[in-house]
């Protein structure tokens, strides 16, 4: 067997944030599950530009060192220029896998291949860069090991776009069953991170995620571009026991929900709060939501606060009425 292949994972810096680092949730995913699948094949790593703000020079300073034969950047719309950058100067010195995914690659997949990316990954990555590395692995090791949807790589439910070597192009499709793998934060150093549930930022806050997806499509969102307008919720026991898990690890206890809307499902709701009572498990939490939404289930708001609910992050699009009632919310109070 050749030696072990080389992935590193890599987040463009970005600016804007001043002194507020949050941890990067969809490395982690994309990590827990390749690392159960492929620890005998790859070892991986993680160049976040984020904590040590580092330029795109840096950036390949530190994959010269490394030298993987598999580079992942993650790439949302604020990051597109670096990105380029990057690829541009990865192609100079280095003889390897750009793969690319993230927000903005979904919403403009060949931008990345025109500028010399070899895949672009679109909606949520896990399987699709699962069955692109399996493609890769059973290549370089001559191996035969079965894709996720074993029978047929075009059931794969995202899309890669591709160029040359491997001679691929999958269809794009929604997975309308896979809710995500859950976060494996080893790929980070926790302690470089400030995440926080707003109360006192001093208190570092983990991310969680207990479903995806937004059924809206407000004009300025591009959620259902990434997840669908499809809902899907984890089981709210997975999501507590991710929790209580972290807890024991981190001593972590308060929890940041990156849930586009996690109040949306009533009966999800009411389960959830049912089962943090009933396992007794002591974290704060805030979570993203929408006011109308709030209201709607005013009901649950005392339930939710022995439960350790610390708030709500809402967004002020515009205080012009006209232009508040032509970016398509679809308010139903
Ligand atoms: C938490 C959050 C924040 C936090 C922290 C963000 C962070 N950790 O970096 C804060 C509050 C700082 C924030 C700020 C902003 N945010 Co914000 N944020 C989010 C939120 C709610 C969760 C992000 C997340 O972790 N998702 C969960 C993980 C699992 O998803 P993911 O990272 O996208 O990864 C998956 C896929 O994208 C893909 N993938 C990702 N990377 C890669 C790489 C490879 C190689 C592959 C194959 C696949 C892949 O696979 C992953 C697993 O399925 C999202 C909405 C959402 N629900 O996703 C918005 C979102 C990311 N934010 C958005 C925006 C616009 C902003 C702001 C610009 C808002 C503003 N106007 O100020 C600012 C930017 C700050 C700045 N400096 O400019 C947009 C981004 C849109 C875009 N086109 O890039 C989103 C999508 C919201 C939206 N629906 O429009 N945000
Ligand atoms: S409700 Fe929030 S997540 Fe959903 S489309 Fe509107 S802004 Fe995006």
């Amino acid at each position: 067997m050749k030696n072990k292949l080389k992935l590193t994972f890599v987040r463009p810096n970005f600016e804007g944030m001043s002194e507020y680092c949050p941890p990067h949730m969809g490395i982690a995913v994309l990590y827990g599950y390749l690392v159960n699948k492929y620890k005998d094949f790859i070892d991986f790593s993680f160049i976040d530009a984020l904590p040590n703000k580092l330029n795109e020079e840096q950036i390949i300073e530190k994959l010269n060192i490394l030298r993987p034969e598999i580079i992942c950047i993650t790439v949302k719309t604020f990051q597109v220029e670096q990105t380029i950058c990057i690829i541009e100067k990865i192609k100079k010195s280095l003889n390897t896998i750009i793969i690319c995914g993230g927000n903005h690659v979904s919403i403009e997949p060949d931008l990345f291949i025109n500028n010399g990316a070899d895949f672009s990954i679109i909606g949520s990555g896990e399987i699709a860069l699962g069955n692109l590395i399996t493609i890769i692995i059973n290549k370089l090791f001559n191996l035969n090991l079965k894709l996720y949807f074993s029978n047929n790589i075009l059931a794969n439910k995202n899309s890669c776009y591709y160029n040359d070597v491997y001679n691929l192009k999958f269809e794009k499709k929604f997975d309308s069953n896979f809710v995500g793998e859950k976060p494996n934060w080893d790929i980070m150093d926790i302690d470089l991170y400030n995440e926080n549930i707003h109360i006192n930022k001093d208190i570092k806050a983990l991310p969680v995620m207990a479903s995806r997806g937004c059924p809206y499509k407000c004009d300025f969102c591009s959620s259902f571009i990434t997840w669908g307008t499809y809902v899907k919720y984890r089981d709210p026991e997975d999501v507590l026991d991710e929790i209580e898990y972290n807890i024991n690890k981190y001593k972590i206890r308060d929890y940041h929900f990156y849930d586009d809307n996690l109040m949306l499902n009533r009966k999800w709701l009411i389960n959830f709060l049912d089962k943090i009572k009933e396992r007794n498990i002591n974290f704060n939490w805030i979570c993203l939501s929408r006011p109308e939404i709030i209201y709607k289930n005013r009901d649950l708001l005392l339930d939710m606060k022995k439960c350790n609910c610390k708030g709500f992050e809402l967004g002020f699009e515009t205080e012009n009425d006209d232009l508040y009632n032509n970016m398509n919310k679809k308010i139903q109070s």
